[in-house]
């Protein structure tokens, strides 16, 4: 952990308007470190708050190639917003260069840091609060897909190789319980059973992708509710962030990894697990906004994919934290020992309940195929 002094050598470091007043942690990511800084003009005395983030560089092996990405791909996104008359200090991602030139800092460390303007009067949020910011996180990403579908996808660098390749990260999975290098697979034998019983679904989407039966489109790759930021005065879903995984993918992830976060009855590290389920009513509310977002470039094999793209990005997720557990919680951030247990826990039990609902899951869907109301 930095001090506040170090924090702010740092971001001094960054080309920012007025004097930095104070660094505060920001936010509840898993990955990177983030800090929000307020700065004071001394002549208007008018303020001017930022984000300043350490990027995780385990998980993020290549900062230079990351940053490469998120500029062009904010830039991008920016110019397609001023064409429409939107505001792209509020509505993207901006990048704040540092006084050196170039977009991030590394220190002798070999830590690597960052600089975004903090979009002012818009809240990223935990958990579902109110059904309608749901909706308009769908709209919100569903979008996002649809203005980046002319972007040069061959431009983009793939930050975490294989992110959403449920297959090999079954096979990392496997890997993990063999070396059991913590001593824990035993204690967590249903739930390895669990994914084991599972291990040929893991197949569906890649092997679709392969075929080309389902498109390969530059997408978000890390759809959940908190990295989208609703704008508080209009309660629409405003700002795209946490850019690191814009990747080629499918929609389905981006779908997917919506709904196992957002439809979840309970918190993502629930102890209870009589809290978890999925909730139709939101998964249909999604899956309307998310089409809607997407102005009908969805082909109908996709469409008709949604609940297999939401049960996969679950139980792929659920492996994610099992595997993180079973290596002694590398990856992801752990504020109580065993949290990614419980994480692991509540996927797959949304994962037991889709497979309960899955038939009305199917229903809904379907109801929303283009033509399905006449
Ligand atoms: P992580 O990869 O750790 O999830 P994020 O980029 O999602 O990191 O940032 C963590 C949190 O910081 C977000 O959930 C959001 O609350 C806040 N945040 C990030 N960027 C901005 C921004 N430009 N403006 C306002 N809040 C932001
Ligand atoms: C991480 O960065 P954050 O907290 O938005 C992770 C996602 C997981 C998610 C689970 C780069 O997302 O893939 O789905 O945690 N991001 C990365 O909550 O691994
Ligand atoms: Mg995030």
């Amino acid at each position: 952990m930095k001090t506040e002094r170090e924090l702010k050598g740092i971001a001094e470091q960054f080309c920012l308007e007025g004097q930095v007043e104070l660094i505060e942690p920001y936010g509840s990511g898993h990955i990177n470190d983030t800090y929000r800084v307020t700065c004071r003009k001394s002549d208007s005395g008018s303020m001017r708050r930022y984000i300043l983030q350490r990027m995780n560089h385990e998980v993020f092996r290549n900062p230079r190639e990351l940053m490469e990405n998120v500029v062009h791909v904010t830039d991008f996104l920016q110019q397609q917003i001023r064409k429409a008359g939107g505001d792209p200090e509020r509505e993207a991602i901006n990048v704040i260069p540092q006084r050196e030139g170039g977009y991030w800092v590394e220190l002798q460390d070999g830590t690597c840091w960052r600089m975004y303007l903090f979009v002012e009067g818009a809240t990223s949020y935990d958990a579902v609060e109110r059904p309608r910011d749901f909706y308009e996180s769908a709209v919100a990403f569903g979008h996002f897909q649809k203005l980046l579908s002319d972007f040069p996808a061959a431009s983009l660098y793939e930050t975490i190789p294989n992110f959403h390749n449920t297959v090999d990260r079954l096979r990392q999975f496997q890997e993990a319980c063999d070396q059991d290098v913590c001593g824990r697979a035993r204690e967590v034998e249903p739930e390895i059973r669990f994914v084991l019983d599972r291990q040929d679904e893991c197949r569906i989407l890649c092997d679709m992708l392969e075929k080309g039966q389902l498109p390969l489109r530059v997408t978000h790759n890390d759809t959940k509710l908190n990295n989208i930021l609703i704008d508080d005065a209009t309660g629409r879903g405003i700002c795209v962030i946490d850019l690191d995984t814009v990747m080629p993918g499918s929609a389905l992830y981006d779908y997917g990894d919506s709904i196992r976060f957002g439809a979840n009855t309970g918190a993502e590290d629930e102890r209870d697990l009589s809290k978890i389920s999925c909730d139709l009513k939101l998964f249909e509310l999604f899956t309307r906004g998310y089409m809607e977002g997407c102005e009908g470039s969805l082909t109908e094999k996709e469409i008709r994919m949604l609940p297999m793209g939401a049960k996969l990005m679950t139980l792929e997720c659920g492996m994610r934290f099992l595997t993180d557990h079973l290596q002694g919680d590398q990856y992801f951030k752990i504020h109580r020992p065993g949290q990614n247990l419980d994480r692991a826990r509540t996927q797959f039990r949304m994962v037991e309940d889709m497979e309960k609902k899955w038939q009305e899951m199917e229903r809904i869907v379907a109801a929303c195929l283009p033509g399905a109301d006449l």
